[in-house]
Parts: C-alpha cells; sequence; structure tokens
C-alpha cells in the first residue's frame, strides 16, 4: 500500500533550473567558457561539482580539483543570491494543489533533492509545511542515480520503498528511485524519463486522482 510520497525538487516543485543557468553562465563568460541551455541540460539532477566536471570537460578545459571547488563555491554565491527572487507563486502549475492534497489526505512526504539549497527554496516558496523529512544534497554523500537520497527519506518517514512513490523530473532520478525499488513517476518527455512507471508532460497533469488511477491496486 501506497503510504509516503517523495518528491525532486528542481523541476518538479518549482523551476531553478533557470536560475542555476544563470549562475553557471555568468561563471562561464567570466571564464572565457562556452555554455549554453543544451549544456545546461546535461546538469538536470546532477549534483554541484559533477555539474562543474561537466561544464570542465565541455570546454576541454583543465583545471586542478582544488579551483574547480573554488569556481563551484563562486556559481553557488551567486545561485544562492538569486533564490530571493523565489515567491509562493513560484510553484510549478499543479504542485501546489498536489501537496495541499497529500497533506489533506493523511499521506507522508519527504523532500528528495540533489540540492544543498533545498531549504532555502522550500522555505522561499512557504513550502517547508507540506514535508515531513527534507532529503537534499546534505543528507547523503552519494548522488543520483544511486537510491541513497529516496533510501534516505523513505527510512526517515519509516515506510519501505515500494510503500512510497518518486516523482522525478531527471533521467538519473527515475534511475535512482528504480535502483531503490520505489515506484516512479516521471516528469517530462519521453527520452528524459520514459523509463518511469508513468510519466506525464508536466507536474499540472501529475494529479493524485491520475497517480492513483495508474497505481490502483496500491491505494
Ligand atoms: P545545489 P534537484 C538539482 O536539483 C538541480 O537540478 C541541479 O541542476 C543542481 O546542480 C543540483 O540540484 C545541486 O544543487 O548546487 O543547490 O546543491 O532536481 O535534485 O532538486
Ligand atoms: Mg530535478
Amino acid at each position: 500500500m501506497i503510504k509516503g510520497f517523495i518528491f525532486d525538487l528542481d523541476g518538479v516543485i518549482t523551476d531553478t533550473a533557470e536560475l542555476h543557468f544563470q549562475a553557471w553562465k555568468k561563471l562561464s563568460d567570466d571564464m572565457g567558457w562556452d555554455f549554453d541551455r543544451e549544456v545546461n541540460e546535461r546538469l538536470r539532477g546532477v549534483s554541484r561539482m559533477d555539474s562543474i566536471h561537466i561544464i570542465k570537460d565541455h570546454n576541454a578545459a583543465e583545471i586542478p580539483e582544488e579551483q574547480l571547488v573554488e569556481l563551484a563555491t563562486r556559481k553557488n554565491d551567486i545561485y544562492v543570491n538569486s533564490l530571493d527572487q523565489i515567491t509562493p507563486k513560484d510553484y510549478l502549475p499543479g504542485a501546489q494543489e498536489l501537496l495541499t492534497l497529500l497533506r489533506q489526505e493523511g499521506f507522508s512526504v519527504a523532500l528528495g533533492s540533489a540540492s544543498k539549497n533545498s531549504t532555502k527554496v522550500l522555505q522561499q516558496l512557504d513550502a517547508i509545511k507540506f514535508f515531513d523529512i527534507i532529503g537534499d544534497g546534505n543528507s547523503v554523500s552519494k548522488s543520483k542515480p544511486a537510491p541513497d537520497i529516496f533510501l534516505f527519506g523513505a527510512g526517515q518517514l519509516g515506510l519501505k520503498p515500494e510503500e512510497c512513490i518518486v516523482y522525478e523530473d531527471a533521467e538519473a532520478g527515475i534511475d535512482a528511485a528504480k535502483a531503490g525499488g520505489f515506484h516512479a513517476v516521471g516528469i517530462g518527455p519521453e527520452e528524459r524519463v520514459g523509463h518511469a512507471d508513468i510519466r506525464f508532460d508536466s507536474m499540472a497533469e501529475a494529479t493524485l486522482f491520475e497517480v492513483k488511477s495508474h497505481f490502483d491496486e496500491l491505494f
């Protein structure tokens, strides 16, 4: 039986991808690096340090690990400053309604994000109240596609993976959910999240009604 839901943050609850893009773009411009939206797509759901490695490799730049950490920190400072502009108007369509309904129906709810800034983002959205547990980049060391972040969330909720549905927008996030034995809802195009148990183009379509209909025998 389904007792809990675990949500990714960026691309599921809100679209921080644009703010990540602007911060990486500023850093890349300062460094004389090429960085565009196509490369940014490859950073979806990927941790900060893995992200800078992808950007470095894309530019065939040779930079010692120590300096990469400094550069990632510089990007993060720009990103964190930009989070002040997020308001409760910035939920992805359907996300706030779904979280409200899950609270009303008494489901357990956890966050399972790669971001180390998730608490700040949830505060800006006024979304802390929707979550029993916040699992994020500070909670585990192995990032997606390892299932650790979702196993952490389920464990903290006192639930087994098969009792939880994970919402994810990243390819590596669906891999992580499946590796952990969770039911997976994919948000986004077929080529990215087509391997989820069920896929929707957007959160607006991924309602509790639709998900309950799909996993009918589990409710
Ligand atoms: P931070 P998610 C991910 O969020 C973003 O999609 C990804 O672009 C970012 O690099 C990662 O968080 C780490 O974020 O630098 O704030 O720790 O989709 O896992 O919620
Ligand atoms: Mg995401």
